[in-house]
C-alpha cells in the first residue's frame, strides 16, 4: 500500500481524501494556492506545497507545479478529487510518465469518455440503450434537417466535445433549427474549441439518473447503485439521493447492468458514473455520458452501501482487487444529500463569498457533513462555491427527510449567504417530499414559491417564514455571544442577558423552582 498520497484539489473534496488517507495511515500531501495559505484541506495535511497564485489556471490547474510538488513529496500516488485536473488525460499521463500512480482511470478511458459521441459509440457497443440520434458530427445544416426530420422533434443539438450543458440546444420545430445550429456551434467552439456538433431526439421531463460503477486491474466489475440527480438548477446539481423515489423496482438491476457493460466496454479502472436520462412518462432509461471521477455526490452512495469509495479507490490503484463482489453490495435505507454552496437564494443564486464568521456544523444521530472550510475561515471568488455538503441517512425516505429538516435546523453557518435557507423550503415542499422530481424540479418550485408568496404579501407570515427568521436570529445572536464571550456579565450580576432570550425559539423560565 502507498505510504504518502498527494490531493491534487482544495476545498471539501481534499478534506475527504485526506480523511480517507488517514483511516488507512498513509500520509496526505496538500497543494494549495496563495489565496488557501490557511485552508482547512492544508491544515488537515502532513505537508503542503504552495502551486502559484490563486487562480486556478496558476495553480490548482498547473500540471507541471503539482507533478513536481508529489515528486518532492515523495508521494508515490495522486489522488484528483473531482473539478480541476480531475478528468484530465494529459495530467494523468504526466503522473504516469512521472513515475507515480494515478488514482483514477487510465488516460485513454478517459480521452474516451471525454468525447461525447466516442463515449456514446462505447455504449452502443456495449448494447446499452442510448437516445436515438446520431453516432458522428453533422456535417451541415442540410443534413442536421434531413436528421431532426427523420428523428421528429423535439431534437437536441449537442457538442461533440460537450458536457455540463454547454452547446447544448433544444429544437422544438424546424423554422428554430437554423439558428440553433449556429449558435450550438459558436458556444462549442467557444467552450471546447471545437465546434462539431450532433443530434439527438428530446427526452421530455426528463429524470436524471446516474449508476456508480467500480472496477479492478483484475477484471472485476460491480454497480454500486442509482443516484437521483434530477433536483438541478444551471445543470448544477443541488439536491441528490439514493435509491431514486422513482417507482420502478427494476430500474436498478437494469441501468446496473447496462452501466457495467458500458464500463467494461471502455477497459475502465475505478470509481466511475455513468449518466442516464429517464422518461418519467415510459420509463425508458437511455445512457447520457459516463464521469470519469469519483462525483461530488458520491455520499449517498457509502450511506446507503456502507462502502468507503475514497478507501476503494486507493486499494484499486495499488493494484488490489476489489474488496467485495456485486453479491456483497446491499442497499439499505435512505439518503439524501443537499449542497450549501456560498449564493443568496433570494438573490438568483449569485455568489456570496466572504469569510464565514460562524459555523456549527449539523450533527447528532445518521448526519453525515462534508465541510471544507472552518469558521474564520475565507469563501474565495476564485473557485467553486461548493462549501459543504450535508448528508444524512433514515431507514424510509420520509424518515430521511425528517431528519435532513432537522440537521438544517440545527446547523449555523454566519458571514456569507448560503443555500441552507432555500433547502429548508425544500424539505417541506409537497412535490419533494412525495418524490415527485424531473429536471424541471427547481424551476416548478420557484414557481410555486413565488406564487405563495405574492398571495400571503401584506398577510402574517407562515410558519416556515417565522421559522427561517427564528435560525437567522439565533445564529447572530449566537455570533454575538461568541464575540463579546460573557464579556459583559458583571461580577455578582445575573446570568448574562443574552439575546436568545428574544431571539430563541424556547421560551426561558427564568424564575428559580
Ligand atoms: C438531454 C435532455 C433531453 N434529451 N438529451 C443536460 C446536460 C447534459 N449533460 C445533457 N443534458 C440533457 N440532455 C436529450 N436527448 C435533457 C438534458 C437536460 C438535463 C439533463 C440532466 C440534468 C438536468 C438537465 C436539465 C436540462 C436538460
Amino acid at each position: 500500500m502507498f505510504k504518502k498520497i498527494l490531493i491534487a484539489n482544495r476545498g471539501e473534496i481534499a478534506v475527504r481524501v485526506i480523511r480517507a488517507c488517514r483511516e488507512m495511515d498513509i500520509s496526505p500531501v496538500a497543494v494549495y494556492s496563495e489565496a488557501d495559505a490557511a485552508a482547512f484541506h492544508v491544515r488537515l495535511a502532513d505537508e503542503a506545497y504552495l502551486l502559484g497564485p490563486a487562480p486556478a489556471v496558476e495553480s490548482y490547474l498547473r500540471i507541471d507545479r503539482i507533478v513536481e510538488a508529489a515528486r518532492r513529496s515523495g508521494a508515490e500516488a495522486v489522488h484528483p478529487g473531482y473539478g480541476f485536473l480531475a478528468e484530465n488525460a494529459a495530467f494523468a499521463r504526466a503522473v504516469g510518465e512521472a513515475g507515480l500512480t494515478f488514482i483514477g482511470p487510465t488516460p485513454e478511458a478517459m480521452e474516451l469518455m471525454g468525447s461525447k459521441i466516442g463515449a456514446r459509440r462505447a455504449a452502443i457497443k456495449a448494447g446499452a440503450p442510448v437516445v436515438p440520434g446520431t453516432t458522428e458530427p453533422l456535417q451541415s445544416l442540410d443534413e442536421a434537417r434531413e436528421t431532426a426530420a427523420r428523428l421528429g422533434y423535439p431534437v437536441m443539438l449537442k457538442a461533440t466535445a460537450g458536457g455540463g450543458g454547454k452547446g447544448m440546444r433544444l429544437v422544438g420545430r424546424e423554422a428554430e433549427l437554423a439558428s440553433a445550429f449556429e449558435t450550438a456551434r459558436s458556444e462549442a467552439e467557444a467552450a471546447f474549441g471545437d465546434a462539431s456538433v450532433y443530434l439527438e431526439k428530446a427526452v421530455e421531463r426528463p429524470r436524471h439518473i446516474e449508476i456508480q460503477i467500480f472496477s479492478d486491474t483484475h477484471g472485476n466489475f460491480v454497480h454500486l447503485g442509482e443516484r437521483e440527480c434530477s433536483v438541478q438548477r444551471r445543470h448544477q446539481k443541488v439536491i441528490e439521493e439514493c435509491p431514486s423515489p422513482i417507482d420502478e423496482p427494476t430500474l436498478r438491476e437494469r441501468m446496473g447492468a447496462a452501466a457495467v457493460e458500458i464500463a467494461r466496454a471502455a477497459a475502465y479502472v475505478g470509481a466511475g458514473t455513468v449518466e442516464f436520462l429517464v422518461s418519467d412518462v415510459t420509463r425508458d432509461f437511455y445512457f447520457l455520458e459516463m464521469n470519469t471521477r469519483l462525483q461530488v455526490e458520491h455520499p449517498v452512495t457509502e450511506l446507503v452501501t456502507g462502502f468507503d469509495l475514497v478507501r476503494e479507490q486507493i486499494c484499486v490503484a495499488a493494484g488490489e482487487p476489489l474488496s467485495f463482489t456485486q453479491e456483497d453490495v446491499r442497499w439499505t435505507g435512505h439518503a439524501i444529500e443537499c449542497r450549501v454552496y456560498a449564493e443568496d437564494p433570494e438573490q438568483d443564486f449569485m455568489p456570496s463569498p466572504g469569510r464565514i464568521t460562524m459555523l456549527r456544523g449539523p450533527g447528532g444521530p445518521f448526519v453525515r457533513y462534508d465541510g471544507g472550510s472552518y469558521a474564520g475561515g475565507e469563501v474565495s471568488i476564485y473557485y467553486d462555491p461548493l462549501i459543504a455538503k450535508l448528508a444524512v441517512w433514515g431507514r424510509t425516505r420520509r424518515e430521511a427527510v425528517e431528519r435532513m429538516r432537522r440537521a438544517l435546523g440545527d446547523y449555523h453557518l454566519g458571514g456569507i449567504k448560503t443555500t441552507l435557507p432555500f433547502f429548508r423550503e425544500v424539505m417541506r415542499d409537497d412535490e419533494f417530499v412525495a418524490g415527485r422530481l424531473d429536471t424541471g424540479f427547481i424551476s416548478r418550485f420557484n414557481e410555486r414559491r413565488a406564487q405563495r408568496l405574492a398571495s400571503e404579501s401584506g398577510a402574517e407570515p407562515g410558519a416556515d417564514e417565522v421559522r427561517a427568521r427564528d435560525v437567522a436570529l439565533i445564529a447572530a445572536a449566537l455570533a454575538y455571544e461568541q464575540q463579546t464571550n460573557g464579556a459583559q456579565q458583571q461580577p455578582g450580576s445575573q446570568a448574562p442577558t443574552s439575546r436568545w432570550k428574544t431571539a430563541g425559539r424556547a421560551t426561558l423560565h427564568q424564575s428559580r423552582l
